[in-house]
């Protein structure tokens, strides 16, 4: 019996993904929750954390150990083209792969079918430079923020966190030959400095718009392909560039991480 709840449970927990089509109830103001699954990839490979091997578009073999993102002050589009932003102090969340439930991101909107999502890669500047007060939850800096996703006041938080081992890095004192990319930069505090705040716009009239109405919870499920951070503009090479913090060369991550989501369904 025990047996059986289990597989209820289970079933329950991952039919997520199928729920049927039902007729979604008017724009009536009443906010209701959307999901946003954030699906790591790695090109047609679903990545695995440590045992995945990838290659990118340099020819470099490589697996991945860390992979974390702030994903920040979502909006959404309905296709008469009304805007809802949901309100800023409940838009931060950190996506981590270790973390299958930071993965799916959720947020209170008003009822209605959404066909376009946009939200920021990491965080504004407005936010970083606020009270400690203001910033709790992922973005407390120190309250058991060991996933280390800030450097400090002046240059606030790291966007984006990959780290991962290919033979063609150097050895670090751990005895791996380890990479690491830790994208931020806010564009300064009392003088401009490096800005690579992203805005990704995500239009979901292909894939499926999202129905959101009390009672369901739509999920919008985005693909997140790493390999679009080294495979860009710029081909990143971790042979070429194995360590990227804060330095200019962060920004061309950054112009190629922008194109790492795409839709692929929305399950309503
Ligand atoms: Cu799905």
């Amino acid at each position: 019996m025990k047996n059986l709840i289990a597989i209820i449970f289970t079933i329950t927990f991952f039919s997520s993904c199928s729920k049927d089509d039902v007729t979604p109830s008017g724009d009536s103001g009443i906010k209701s929750t959307l999901s946003i699954q954030f699906d790591n990839i790695a090109g047609d490979k679903n990545l695995q954390l440590n045992t995945g091997s990838y290659v990118n578009a340099a020819g470099e073999q490589f697996n991945i150990s860390l992979l974390q993102y702030f994903i920040s002050n979502i909006k959404v589009k309905n296709a008469a083209g009304t805007e809802y932003i949901v309100p800023q102090d409940s838009s931060y969340f950190l996506v981590s792969e270790a973390n299958a439930a930071s993965q799916f991101v959720k947020v209170r909107v008003p009822e209605g079918e959404y066909s376009l999502i946009s939200f920021v890669l990491g965080v504004d500047s407005l936010r970083s430079t606020m009270d400690i007060s203001k910033r709790t939850g992922v973005l407390n800096p120190s309250g058991g923020m060991d996933d280390g996703m800030y450097w400090g006041w002046n240059s606030g938080y790291i966007f984006f966190k990959m780290e991962g081992t290919s033979a063609v890095a150097p050895v670090d004192p751990s005895g791996q030959n380890k990479f690491r990319y830790h994208i931020g930069g806010f564009g300064g505090y009392n003088a401009p400095t490096l800005n690579n705040i992203r805005t990704i716009t995500v239009d979901l009239t292909a894939g499926g718009v999202a129905k959101v109405r009390t009672g369901r919870e739509p999920n919008i499920h985005l693909m997140v392909d790493i390999l679009k951070m080294f495979n860009g503009s710029t081909t990143v090479s971790i042979a070429a560039n194995p360590t990227v913090m804060f330095g200019d060369f962060s920004a061309k991550i950054a112009g190629n991480y922008v194109n790492m989501f795409s839709h692929d369904h929305t399950e309503n």
